[in-house]
């Protein structure tokens, strides 16, 4: 795991994809690889580019959020992919992802992630990866943050986790990355013959911090209390309400009720 730098060099010669991460925009720092990634769309980078960061100045979450990218400790990624339908349908595309990572950490590290919906990896409720796919048509940018080599966080962050921190010990980052993206074109391309979540939706159970849990999900229009059943293939959290109604969401917070 020497220097373990994210070069261009260093990830081609690991990776096993076809498609995803075949160009490499690397930097050393970034306000956003997603932004970066964004304007790339339009200079006409392939489906598949990835733009990645030694660190983020500007990193993002969701509804405007930051998202903390230090310096050589994460993986901060973002891909560009180009599905060829109805785009603004695919808010599958992060709980997609968010089964992919904890498919391709369990490989690498035996450590029992789970997938939080819509957009997280947790370990025993601690926030280890987040994602942020955005849409922008015909393209979508898939984000992805993974915490691997933190030895710690900012106080403001007590309920964030890292690789490292759970198993006592650093991890290579390129090894990791490569594991994930062809975990990730693996599930894609699954995705795509099959136009929807449907042959993922086995692992998304099975992988699930929330089936069986009683939440509270915040959505723009208020909160849905009930009982997390399960996913749809369009990624939407089924949620059985007190009067047996099942309600599909397509967005919003989870917070677990006890
Ligand atoms: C997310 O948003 O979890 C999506 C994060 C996506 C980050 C990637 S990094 C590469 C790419 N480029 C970008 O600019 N972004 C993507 P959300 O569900 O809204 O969660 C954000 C919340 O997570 C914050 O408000 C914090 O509470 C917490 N948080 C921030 N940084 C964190 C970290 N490193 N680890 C764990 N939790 C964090």
């Amino acid at each position: 795991m020497t220097g373990d730098i994210l070069s261009v060099d260093e990830i081609l010669e690991g990776l096993k994809t076809t498609c995803l991460g075949r160009r490499i925009y690397a930097h050393d720092s970034l306000d956003s690889t997603n932004a970066t990634a964004k304007a790339l769309t339009k200079d006409g980078a392939p489906e598949g580019s990835l733009v990645i960061a030694e660190e983020q100045k500007r990193g993002r979450g969701r509804f405007g959020r930051e998202w903390y990218s230090p310096k050589g400790l994460g993986l901060w990624f973002s891909l560009i992919l180009r599905p060829e339908k109805d785009v603004e349908k695919l808010c599958s595309l992060s709980v997609l992802a968010s089964v992919s990572l904890v498919q391709a950490i369990r490989a690498s590290t035996a450590l029992p992630v789970l997938a939080r919906w819509p957009n997280d990896c947790v370990l025993q409720g601690r926030k280890l990866c987040g994602v942020l796919a955005e849409i922008d048509p015909p393209f979508v940018v898939l984000g992805i943050g993974i915490n691997v080599n933190n030895s710690s966080f900012p106080a403001e962050l007590p309920t964030a986790t890292s690789l490292r921190k759970e198993l006592g010990k650093p991890l290579s980052r390129v090894e990791l990355l490569c594991q994930v993206l062809l975990q990730l074109e693996r599930d894609y391309s699954l995705f795509l013959q099959h136009g929807g979540l449907e042959p993922l939706l086995g692992r998304a159970r099975e992988f699930s911090s929330l089936v069986g849990e009683r939440v509270s999900v915040s959505t723009g229009e208020g909160s849905v209390l009930g009982e997390v059943l399960g996913i749809d293939e369009e990624g939407r959290l089924l949620l059985r309400l007190s009067s047996g109604k099942i309600r599909p969401l397509i967005a919003g917070e989870v917070r677990q009720v006890r």
